[in-house]
Formats: C-alpha cells, sequence, structure tokens
C-alpha cells in the first residue's frame, strides 16, 4: 500500500493524467493480465491508504463536499461510513465500516470480481484529482496517521 501512495505522490504533478492512471493500475495489476482481482487490489490497497489518500489535505478527516466535488458517485459508496452522521469521515470510522472489498465491489461496476481498466481507472483518478488539487495548494502530502 505504501508503494501505490508513494506512486501516487511522486507522479501526481510529474505526470500528465492519463499516464498517471496507467502507471497506477500497472502497479495494481501485479500479473499484467489487464484487470485487477480483488486479490491484486488487497495486496497494494487498505482502507486506510485508500482514506490517507483522500485526506489531500492530512487534516485526518474527509469531507464529503470534497468527494462529492471529485466523484458524486462515491458519496454512496462512502456515507454508510459516516457512523455519527456529521458530513465526514475519520480514519476510524472508514476503518471500522468497511473493507476493501466493498470498495472493490463498487467500482466493479459489471460484477464479474475483476477491475478492468475503465473501471480501476475511477478510483485511480478519484485519488489522483484529489492529491492534484492538494499539490495545487501547496501541499505535497502528508504521512498516514498510525491507527
Ligand atoms: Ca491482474
Ligand atoms: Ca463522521
Ligand atoms: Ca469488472
Amino acid at each position: 500500500m505504501m508503494l501505490l501512495l508513494a506512486l501516487v505522490l511522486s507522479v501526481a504533478t510529474a505526470l500528465p493524467a492519463r499516464r498517471q492512471t496507467q502507471d497506477i493500475f500497472n502497479n495494481l495489476d501485479i500479473n499484467s493480465d489487464g484487470a485487477v482481482t480483488l486479490h491484486e487490489a488487497e495486496h497494494q490497497l487498505t482502507v486506510g491508504s485508500i482514506f490517507t489518500a483522500l485526506d489531500a489535505d492530512c487534516d485526518g478527516v474527509v469531507t464529503m463536499d470534497q468527494v462529492n466535488f471529485y466523484m458524486p458517485d462515491m458519496v454512496a459508496v462512502l456515507s454508510p461510513l459516516d457512523l455519527d452522521g456529521n458530513q465526514s469521515l475519520t480514519s476510524q470510522e472508514a476503518q471500522t465500516a468497511t473493507t476493501i472489498g466493498n470498495i472493490f465491489n463498487f467500482f466493479d461496476v459489471n460484477d464479474d470480481g475483476l477491475l478492468e481498466r475503465p473501471e480501476a481507472a475511477r478510483l485511480i483518478e478519484l485519488i489522483t484529482r484529489l492529491q492534484a488539487a492538494a499539490a495545487a495548494q501547496g501541499n505535497t502530502g502528508c504521512q498516514p496517521l498510525t491507527g
């Protein structure tokens, strides 16, 4: 997971968006067969790592407004995780209420158990957009919170 985050952070300001997405996809697709299985996703991602990537301003909270701005569909996935209903997610809420499998299933639109390139690209796009927005504000990334 740290590999992916390091990759996201390092390419966010250096490469055109399409190239970034391709590189991150290739990193997830361990056996290079053009699709990401849940097993491959679990190898590279955790709920915590996705949360940390989404929390582009490093304040430990992801607001629904931030998510809605970049990817309105994702609000439907994340809002059930907002256990106290305050329209923002803490790392603890995210990790308590979901698994990488739930996130995987959301992006697996055709329910075949594989994330093909267009499906995986949506998740990568959300993360890279948030990172690019943070970078544009002069924030170049943060250390994952413990716990
Ligand atoms: Ca694969
Ligand atoms: Ca909350
Ligand atoms: Ca699929």
